[in-house]
């Protein structure tokens, strides 16, 4: 596995996702990027509890730091491929809930 690459996605992603160009996502930024992926159909209560689960520090945002550390376990667990793949990190989002 790629980490390097891995930290580019998620910091590309927080850059999608941070509306208000804070530098870390709330609920609210959470919510609204979950809600529309097409790929990975969730509903309010798993887009909850993966902002739960991705929010180690429990100050209710979520941190580039604590974005790629959620990514990373997820694909340390579900990635044998040897390398990260953008198609399927729905995939191993989607293994989260
Ligand atoms: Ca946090």
């Amino acid at each position: 596995m790629d980490e390097k690459v891995l930290r580019k996605t998620v910091m590309e992603w927080v850059e999608v996702m941070d509306t208000n160009q804070s530098g870390v996502i709330d609920y609210e930024e959470f919510y609204k990027f979950f809600s529309n992926l097409d790929e990975l159909p969730l509903n309010d209560n798993q887009i909850a509890s993966m902002f739960r689960e991705f929010d180690t520090s429990n100050d209710q945002h979520i941190s580039v730091e604590e974005f790629a550390t959620a990514m990373v376990n997820a694909c340390e667990i579900y990635n044998n491929e040897g390398e990260i793949q953008d198609d399927n990190i729905y995939s191993k989002l989607d293994s989260l809930r």
